[in-house]
């Protein structure tokens, strides 16, 4: 993704990119069966996986160790057991990247506690793929592309608003999904900061103009185990923390939807995976248009093809 300010600006219109050949197509032609890497793909492999199949992308948002990559791991590792809520795993094109996020987590790394790597701020290979049928009905199919991005990137954003225009693949997102930390939301040392920051993003989000026409934005509330463990109850959070966002957000004409969920607790209080089915039915659910009409800033001159992710963006459903 191109989150450095020093790129040449580019006199020349981006091409998009090329019209995606399928693996399928691909085989057909040459007798050879390309498999896939396995590895994250970039912008221009997931936008090809949008070409193929009714997708929905979804942006991972919030800073380092807010606990993005872990919800993203636990909703592949639900699928290791059958299907999940009203869906089974029909593949993946980032089996590795999966497995490799997972590997901490496991067992057999040796390690005594469940740990996530750290996402590194420099690759472009930022999406997951999850592709998923319908448990009851198999004719239902979608892919869903999910954001691995470091929270380096979101800090940056918190820092310097403006470079937000350089996410270009937030004017695509079905989604944008904020994580926050429930652990530094019941610090008391950590609290007033974390909750400043996720206003700022969601507030950065929303005026930048840089969500497409039917994009939704969600909070994710995460480690919601901590939150607990710390004296809080889910209706103290939800009666004097949510609204000083949800009201702002309205202020926006945006309805912001919240979802808790605790991705990989400690201890037994909260089940694993709390809240994960639900989050995966909204992103896998098609979601509503948009009422109130966007304008979207145009995509920077200097935004590079493999930062323009399956653009132009959808247009707003009727
Ligand atoms: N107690 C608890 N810890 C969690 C939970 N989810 C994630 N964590 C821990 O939170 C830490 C950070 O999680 P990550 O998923 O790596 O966070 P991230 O947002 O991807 O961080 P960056 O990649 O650095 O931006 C890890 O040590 C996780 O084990 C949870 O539900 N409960
Ligand atoms: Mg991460």
């Amino acid at each position: 993704m191109s989150e450095s300010t020093n790129e040449p600006a580019a006199e020349e219109p981006i091409e998009a990119p090329s019209a995606p050949t399928t693996i399928d197509q691909q085989s057909a032609d040459s007798g050879i069966v390309r498999l896939p890497s396995g590895a994250a793909l970039t912008s221009i492999d997931a936008g090809a996986i949008t070409a193929r199949y009714r997708s929905g992308a979804v942006v991972v948002a919030g800073p380092h160790g807010s606990g993005k990559t872990t919800i993203l791991t636990t909703l592949y590792d639900q699928f290791q057991m059958g299907p999940f809520g009203h869906w089974a795993f029909a593949g993946s094109e980032t089996l590795l990247a999966f497995e490799e996020r997972c590997h901490d987590s496991r067992l057999a790394s040796g390690r005594s506690t469940a740990e996530t790597v750290r996402t590194s701020g420099g690759s472009h290979e930022t999406w997951l793929h999850l592709g998923l049928r319908g448990k009851e009905s198999t004719e239902r199919r979608i892919d869903l592309l999910l954001t691995d991005l470091s929270g380096e990137v979101f800090e940056r954003i918190l820092s310097k608003p403006e470079r937000i225009t350089e996410l270009t693949y937030l004017r695509r997102a079905d989604h944008v999904a904020v994580v926050v930390d429930g652990d530094l939301i019941a610090n008391s040392e950590t609290s007033h900061g974390v909750r400043h920051t996720t206003y700022l993003l969601l507030r950065t989000l929303l005026e930048s103009k840089t969500l497409g026409p039917t994009t939704r934005l969600e909070l994710v509330l995460s480690k919601l185990d901590r939150l607990l463990a710390q004296g809080w109850t889910e209706a103290q959070f939800a009666n004097e923390v949510i609204p000083e966002w949800t009201d702002m957000a309205r202020s926006h004409g945006v309805d912001l939807s919240l979802h808790l969920t605790a991705a990989r607790p400690l201890g037994d209080e909260v089940p694993w995976g709390r809240g994960m089915a639900e989050l995966l039915e909204t992103w896998a659910g098609l979601s509503d248009p948009v009422i109130a009409p966007r304008t979207i800033a145009p995509v920077p001159a200097h935004a590079r093809a493999i930062d323009r992710f399956a653009w132009p963006p959808r247009e707003a459903k009727q």
